[in-house]
Parts: C-alpha cells; structure tokens; sequence
C-alpha cells in the first residue's frame, strides 16, 4: 500500500508538474540552427563568390553550425537594385555589393566612386580598412546595411564597340552605367550617353546595339563575356569603386556579441583572400581576353579623362561632409 494517500499523490504529481512548467517558461528555448540566404551578383568561381563561400565556411565552423550560411551564385536572388532592397527588408542576409548601387540611397558611398580619386589599391585599402570606412559603414547602417569588410573590385574602364582613344570618341555613345546618378555624371561628363541598366541585360544590350559600350574591371569583362561583343577595352581606369560584405541589420540586431566578432572576423578573413584573389584574376582575365580577341588601347596619360570630371567633384564633393571626406582620403598616406 503506497504511504500516501490518493489526493496527498495528486497533490504532489501536481507540483512537480507545476514546477517542471515553471522551469520551462524561464529555460532558454532551445536555440535553433539558422538558415541564412546570401546574394551574388557573380558566378561562384569568381573572386567575390569564393570569398563569400570562405565566410560562410568559417561562420558555419565557429558557431558550431548555428549560423548555416548558403551563397546564392549568379544573381539567383535577382539583381543588385532588388538584392539591396531585399536585404533592407531582412529577406536576404548577406551579400557583396558594389557601393555604385547604393550611391543614391546613402550618398557618402558616392564620395569612394568618385573618378581618379586612389592613389593605388595600398592606399584604397587605407582608406575604406581605417576611420573613413566606418564612418561610411555607419551611413549604410542607417538604412539597413551592416558592411562587415571591403572586397577590392580593381580599376573600371571604358569598353566599346568602336575603339575609344581620347573622351571626343565616346560623344554620343550610349554608355551602361549602374544605377547611380552619380554614374550618369560621370558619363556625361565624358560626353557619353549614359544608359542606366542591370548588370545582366549588359550582354544582350551590346549585342543588339542598344548601347555602345559599358565600363567594368577585368574580370567582370571576362566573365560576363562583354568582350565578345565590345571588342575594344580602353584603360581609362576611371573609377575604383570599392565593394563590400555586407549582413543585413535586421539580422545584426539579433545576434549577440560573440556572434557579431564570429562575423567581423570571419568576413575580414574572407577579405584577405578575396584581394589574394582578386590581384591574380585580374592579370588572368586580361590574358584571357585578349586570347578570345579583344583589343586594349593603353591610356598612357589619363590627363584629358581626368580633366573632364571637375564638374563631377564640382558636384559630389562640395558639401562640407563630403568635402570634408575627401580632404581625409586626399590626406591618407
Ligand atoms: C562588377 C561588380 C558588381 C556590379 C557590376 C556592374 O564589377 O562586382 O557588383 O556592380 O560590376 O557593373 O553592375
């Protein structure tokens, strides 16, 4: 016979049940593995696409698989106007973007698109790696964007349908540009026509001949094979809009502070090998070009492309913030 009467062992049963209910409401909820979506604009091979997969490699080691990271390749989440937004939203998590399409939305981005304004990669690197990145990466913050590295994305120049020697050649053409009114500066300023489109449309745009010409670095010219269709590359090297890795802030706020260094770290790793290789494909890709039949016309003094971008600064850099910012990036040795 129990030593406890039936009510006593009912009133028991009751408080273990009680007490098991109230330990549950205060025990942390099992934390659940998170399934994070990333955005590329490039096939995975490419420099940017390998960095992003070494990010989520060493984000995925160091929280025990907590924070699974997957890289959409190729622009599989759409196109970079559309990425930003989605990350803005918190729909996509992280992604690598060229700061050209985020020049309207935070306009302090505009001032390291800006034409001729590095030295070298050494002294961009000083630049967006010290003080004068935060500050910007604080602007990108206030709309949703938490840039965690800077990925190098060379030097853009001109590429053409008709070879292009000195700016009265590209008068009248029809230019691609990214979405940026400051692009569209820039190309009017070289007397072009500037033709804003997506990244993707570029191939079949040149083919079809509703543009004349784009502008990009090397290996976006190879890997997109443009130059199959505009043959001639003018080293203008015009503009060295930098590129960031960046997550979205709606996913920052949920993070706690050994997660946000797990991120920081690993992205700035990732940065490291990115330049790596960065530096090689951009030698690989010219070779490669040129092999597949383009023509490049040396610009053996970027003088008369220079001179023609004063109404540019005239524009973007006459605030007193922005002026201020580019007296600190002229003064960064
Ligand atoms: C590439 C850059 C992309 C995109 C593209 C473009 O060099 O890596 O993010 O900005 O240029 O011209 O649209």
């Amino acid at each position: 016979m129990s030593l406890l009467s039936k009510p006593r062992r009912r009133g028991l049963l009751g408080a273990v049940a009680a007490a098991a209910l109230s330990l549950m409401a205060f025990a942390p909820a099992p934390v659940a593995a998170q399934e994070w979506r990333g955005w590329n604009i490039h096939a995975a091979d490419y420099p940017n696409g390998r960095g992003m997969d070494r990010f989520a490699e060493l984000v995925g080691q160091r929280t025990n698989n907590r924070i699974r990271m997957r890289t959409f390749h190729s622009a599989q989440l759409g196109q970079q106007d559309e990425a930003i937004q989605q990350m803005r939203l918190g729909t996509i998590d992280f992604a690598n973007f060229n700061l050209s399409p985020l020049n309207n939305l935070a306009p302090s981005t505009a001032i390291l698109t800006l034409p001729f304004l590095f030295r070298d990669v050494g002294h961009s690197h000083r630049v967006v790696d010290g003080a004068i990145g935060e500050d910007i990466a604080r602007d990108l913050e206030a709309i949703g964007i938490i840039t965690l590295a800077w990925y190098d994305a060379g030097a853009r120049s001109l590429y053409t349908t008709r070879p292009v020697r000195a700016p009265a050649d590209v008068r009248g053409m029809k230019i691609r540009v990214q979405t940026s009114d400051l692009w569209i500066d820039i190309m009017r300023a070289m007397g072009a026509n500037p033709t804003p489109l997506p990244f993707g449309e570029v191939f079949t745009s040149l083919q079809s001949g509703v543009i004349d010409g784009a502008e990009n670095n090397w290996p976006s010219y190879e890997s997109t094979r443009h130059f199959e269709v505009a043959k001639f590359y003018t080293t203008t090297e015009h503009s060295n809009v930098p590129e960031i890795l960046a997550i979205s802030r709606q996913r920052w706020q949920r993070l706690n502070e050994a997660e946000r260094a797990i991120l920081r770290d690993a992205a700035r790793e990732s940065a490291v090998f990115q330049r790596q290789l960065w530096a090689e494909r951009e030698k690989s890709s010219r070779d490669r070009v040129v092999a597949g039949g383009a023509t490049v016309i040396e610009v053996a003094d970027r003088g008369p492309w220079q001179a023609v971008m004063e109404p540019v600064y005239a524009k973007y850099a006459s605030t007193p913030r922005m002026a201020d910012l580019l007296k600190r990036i002229r003064e960064t040795r």
